[in-house]
């Protein structure tokens, strides 16, 4: 049985080269029960469906020290300054100009019943950001308990509008519009709310009205008119709902939905976009899509962002997967770590699509009002569909190295079984460590078993960076104390599966912290690789303080992670390794790290800069 692990550091021992060190694994803490990893996966305790409307609203959150607030407090992700956030709504590239409006409460760092309005930001770099004023606030029939998760479109003569989830009394859900109140304001200040809201009401045989929500960005369909879905529970299935408009103020249900599956929870935060296999421009959903092109239809269920990769059959004016798989635990995820209600959209800045999700807090709510805010967005990525048309792939968008600095290179290392080689040279607490792991053989993977699919983070669990493999487990060890007494593990192990080889990637948090009562799972992923072509399997990790987002293969599997070491409040420094722990000898060709400076992130009175 694979125990419960904790890794000891004895570099005389095992002293191997200047830097290049033996790693010791001792599991001499562990209870030989299953201990921590029988509470993985744990559930976080916001869950969204069916919200219920006792939830009391909250009061200001207290004064708190500044150390407190800040320690954790991350220097170049997305967060309002104080209070609290949760998902990414209408994203937009207008006149120059990025916007991110985004669930907030003005009123403090909880999710509140009728508080939630839509917060925003703007930015020309998609790395510093301005708040404005938020833009609606719950204060009419149609949204007075809440002005939930929508979306922006630019239509056709460039007039952006908005289509949002109010929740009305007894927990109706409703879809209202917005308008700019001056277009031709490039940071669109302020919003109205159309007089014939709500625009579409929950009126749909079988539909539960307070699971009714989400609207996406719309796209022109096949009849030249509008297309917008919205995330529903029906008694007996779970839908992305299709409406057709022809001027976006009057809505008609189509006779079937998008696209319907009659096992998973509600699907929130629907979204629908086209990808070209192979190709990492973005296409624009309100023109018309090229030949060849595929369409993703992303849904946010349980707490993953699952997705399905088809074709948007013009005929039926239907989502068709490529397969079905009705089991959706094996779905495809956006994002296999703390990662939700993402949304994208297309850049026409620069030809690409992007995506961002909500990252919530891991720790207590007694935490989240003491440091006076709770929930980040994490780094925009741009998407697109590998080659072989079945997985999208996500990178962080280029601006973001904009904030390197302090850049340290390695060539030619070798780690054997038990190596860890130290980082030095970067702030480990704001970093962005790019890895190249080189398999010297691939004799010696492992045989694949396709129930692990099913859960990879119990996987994770199972065979975690102590456990020794063939091919790996290798990978990074970052935010780790002195004593080793806490760390979190970056890793890949190596599988064969008949003809294909499949990468496992753990983002494994269970040592990430010594307090207690903070969320700390092993999340995993599964990719393939062709490792008889290529041999190198890369990773790149962005550590920003409580939040750490990894790039496995290329951003075939990506994981966002959050921790909240000790060692950050109360020592200040950390270390980071890289290391391998299987019997095959990796090489890393090249590792380059750097610091990250902080970005400009919605700093408090930053609206004067405008
Ligand atoms: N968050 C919003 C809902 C959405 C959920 C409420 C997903 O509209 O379904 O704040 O995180």
């Amino acid at each position: 049985m694979a125990l419960p692990w904790a890794f000891v550091l004895l570099p005389a021992l095992f002293f191997l080269s200047s830097s290049v060190t033996n790693l010791f694994f001792s599991n001499s803490s562990s209870n030989g029960s299953g201990g921590r990893c029988s509470l993985c996966p744990q559930s976080p305790e916001v869950s969204f469906c069916p919200l219920s409307p006792e939830v009391s609203p909250c009061s200001q959150s207290p004064e708190v020290p500044y150390i407190v607030s800040t320690t954790y407090r991350t220097a170049y992700h997305f967060q309002p300054p104080r209070n609290w956030i949760n998902d990414p709504c209408g994203l937009m590239y207008y006149k120059g100009i990025y916007h991110n409006f985004y669930q907030y409460n003005p009123h403090c760092a909880l999710w509140c019943w009728g508080d939630i309005a839509w917060g925003h930001s703007v930015s020309t770099d998609l790395v510093n950001w301005i708040q404005l004023e938020p833009v609606i606030e719950p204060d009419n029939p149609s949204d007075i308990d809440g002005c939930w998760t929508g979306s922006a479109t630019i239509l056709s003569g460039g007039q952006p509008v908005i289509l949002y989830t109010g929740v009305s009394r007894d927990n109706c859900q409703v879809q209202n519009l917005l308008f700019p109140k001056n277009p031709s304001d490039p940071y669109l200040r302020e919003w109205t709310k159309a007089g014939n809201n709500p625009v579409i009401q929950p009126v749909v045989p079988g539909l539960n009205r307070s699971c009714f929500r989400d609207p996406t960005t719309g796209w022109i369909g096949p009849d030249g008119l509008w297309r917008i879905a919205v995330g529903a529970q029906l008694y007996s299935y779970n839908a992305a709902l299709l409406y057709k408009s022809e001027d976006f103020l009057s809505w008609t249900r189509v006779d079937h939905p998008l696209y319907s599956h009659n096992l998973s929870n509600m699907w929130e935060c629907p979204d629908f976009f086209a990808v070209l296999p192979g190709n990492n421009s973005g296409l624009d959903m309100s023109v018309s899509i090229p030949r060849g092109a595929k369409h993703a239809l992303k849904m946010s269920v349980g707490y993953f962002d699952k997705y399905l990769i088809g074709v948007y059959d013009l005929k039926r004016d239907a989502f068709v997967p490529d397969t079905i798989v009705d089991d959706c635990r094996l779905w495809l995820r956006i994002d296999y770590g703390d990662f939700y209600a993402s949304k994208s959209f297309f850049d026409s800045k620069k030809g690409r699509r992007i995506i961002w999700g909500w990252s919530q807090e891991a720790d207590c709510r007694s935490d989240d009002v003491a440091k006076g805010w709770a929930g980040i967005h994490t780094i925009p990525r741009t998407i697109w569909l590998d080659s072989d048309g079945k997985q999208l792939l996500q990178w962080p968008v280029d601006e973001i190295e904009s904030l390197r600095t302090n850049e340290i290179n390695h060539q030619g290392l070798e780690l054997n079984k038990g190596d860890m080689f130290e980082i030095n040279g970067v702030d480990t607490f704001q970093a962005d460590v790019e890895i190249y792991f080189e398999l010297t053989s691939i004799n010696a993977a492992e045989p694949f078993n396709p129930s692990w699919l099913l859960d990879p983070e119990k996987h994770c669990c199972e065979a975690g960076a102590s456990v020794h493999g063939g091919i790996g487990p290798f990978g990074l060890v970052i935010l780790a104390s002195n004593n080793m007494d806490e760390h979190t593990v970056v890793h890949f192990r190596v599988y064969k599966s008949q003809q294909k080889y499949m990468i496992l990637m753990c983002s494994d948090l269970r040592r990430s912290s010594i307090r207690p009562s903070r969320y700390t799972p092993a999340y995993g992923g599964f990719f393939e690789l062709d490792l008889a072509k290529e041999r190198k399997i890369s990773l790149r990790t962005l550590i920003d303080r409580s939040a750490v987002e990894s790039f496995g293969g290329g951003g075939r599997v990506c994981i966002t992670s959050r921790v909240y070491p000790a060692v950050l409040a109360d020592v200040g420094r950390a270390h980071m390794y890289a290391f391998n722990n299987g019997s095959a000898t990796v090489r890393v060709p090249q590792l380059s790290a750097w610091t990250m400076r902080n970005a400009h992130v919605n700093v408090e009175n930053g609206r004067s800069a405008i």
